[in-house]
C-alpha cells in the first residue's frame, strides 16, 4: 500500500490536537520506512551544541523512542547514544560511511566552528594505517561525511544557522550546515530542522517523509520543511483576539496576549501552537512566551528576550 505527498501531509501535519507523528503508524508507511530506513541509515554527528537536540528526539513519545529507532531510523552511528568510544567510534563512523556511501542521511547536530581551523571542536581522534595520530574536527567531519552522504539534515538552531554558538563574539566562527557548503562548495541538498531545541515530530516526521516519499519535502526560503514550519504562531495563537483588543498579560502567570512581555511571536514560522511540546502538555506561549527560537537570526534577533520588538 502506498501513500501519495498528500496523505502522509495531512498524517503529519496534527492538524487535530494531540495528533502527531504517530499518525505516520498507518501500516503501509510502516512497511515503507522499514524498507527505507535499511538502506538509508543515519549517521549522526555533534559538534557546537547542548545535545539539547538528541535529548529531544529521545523524548519522542507519539511515537516512542523505541518505535522510532526499531521502525523509522536505522541509527548507525550516534555519539551519545552508542556504547563505543575513542579509535573504535571514529572507525565505525568512517566504515559506516564508505558502506552506505551515497545512501546515508547525515545528520549534523550542533554548530561548525571554523576559526583555527577547526580546533575549537575535535569530535575524535584516530590512527592512519601508517600509524600516524589524526584529531578529526567537526569541520573535518562535516566537510568529509557530507558529499559522500545522500543528503545532510541540519538538526537543531545551531546546525543549521549557526544558533547559540553564532552569536554575537563567536570567537570560534560558529557556522551553521549551509553557510559551511557555501564557503567550501558543497552541493549535497540539505533540509533544516531548526529549534533550540527542535521538535521531536519534526526530526522524525523529516526522516520518514524522505524515507516514505524518496524526496526531499517541500522547503521555505530558510531552507525548512513548510509540513512543520509553514504556519506563522501569531496568526495561529489562542491570545491572537486579545492581542487585537490590546489585552495584554503584565506577568507570567496572568492570561492574556504575551506581546508586552517580549513575545516574537509575529515573526516565527512553526507548529508549535498546535502540536505542543512534552507530550502535547503546553507549549512556550502558554505560561511564557515565544523567544523564537526557529528562526535563523536566533539569538541575537530575538533578544532580549523579554522586552517587545
Ligand atoms: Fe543547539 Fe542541539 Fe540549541 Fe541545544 O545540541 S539547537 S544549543 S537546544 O540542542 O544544537
Ligand atoms: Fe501573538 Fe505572542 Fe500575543 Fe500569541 S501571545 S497573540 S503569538 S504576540
Ligand atoms: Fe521555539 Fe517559539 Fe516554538 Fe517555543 S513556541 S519552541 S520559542 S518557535
Amino acid at each position: 500500500m502506498s501513500l501519495t505527498r498528500r496523505d502522509f501531509v495531512k498524517l503529519c501535519s496534527g492538524t487535530v490536537a494531540g495528533l502527531g507523528v504517530s499518525q505516520l503508524f498507518h501500516p503501509g508507511l510502516v512497511m515503507a520506512m522499514k524498507e527505507g530506513m535499511q538502506k538509508h541509515p543515519v549517521i549522526w554527528i555533534q559538534g557546537q551544541g547542548c545535545t539539547g537536540c538528541s535529548v529531544s528526539i529521545l523524548n519522542s513519545t507519539n511515537p516512542s523512542i523505541k518505535k522510532v529507532l526499531l521502525d523509522i531510523i536505522s541509527m548507525e552511528y550516534h555519539p551519545t547514544l552508542m556504547a563505543a568510544e575513542g579509535q573504535t567510534a571514529m572507525e565505525q563512523l568512517y566504515a559506516a560511511a564508505e558502506k552506505f556511501k551515497g545512501k546515508f542521511f547525515l545528520a549534523v547536530e550542533g554548530a561548525i566552528p571554523m576559526a583555527a581551523d577547526g580546533k575549537y571542536c575535535v569530535v575524535g581522534e584516530m590512527h592512519d594505517k601508517d600509524g600516524n595520530h589524526r584529531e578529526i574536527t567537526m569541520l573535518d567531519a562535516v566537510s568529509e561525511l557530507a558529499p559522500m552522504s545522500g543528503g545532510v539534515l541540519a538538526l537543531g538552531t545551531c546546525a543549521a544557522y549557526g544558533g547559540i554558538p553564532g552569536a554575537k563574539g563567536n570567537v570560534t566562527e560558529a557556522v551553521g550546515v549551509g553557510t559551511l557548503f557555501e564557503k567550501k562548495g558543497i552541493k549535497t541538498p540539505v533540509v533544516n530542522i531548526p529549534g533550540c531545541a527542535p521538535h521531536p515530530d519534526w526530526m522524525v516526521g523529516s526522516i520518514a517523509y524522505v524515507l516514505t516519499q524518496g524526496a526531499l519535502p517541500e522547503l521555505d526560503r530558510d531552507g525548512r520543511p513548510t509540513l512543520f514550519f509553514g504556519e506563522n504562531i501569531h496568526e495561529n495563537c489562542p491570545y491572537l483576539e486579545q492581542f487585537e483588543f490590546a489585552e495584554f498579560a503584565e506577568t507570567f502567570t496572568s492570561k492574556g496576549c504575551r506581546y508586552e512581555l517580549g513575545c516574537k511571536g509575529p515573526s516565527v514560522y512553526a507548529d508549535c501552537f498546535k502540536r505542543r511540546w512534552n507530550g502535547g502538555v503546553n507549549w512556550c506561549v502558554e505560561n511564557a512566551v515565544c523567544i523564537g527560537c526557529v528562526e535563523p537570526f536566533f539569538p541575537d534577533g530575538m533578544s532580549p528576550f523579554y522586552e517587545p520588538e
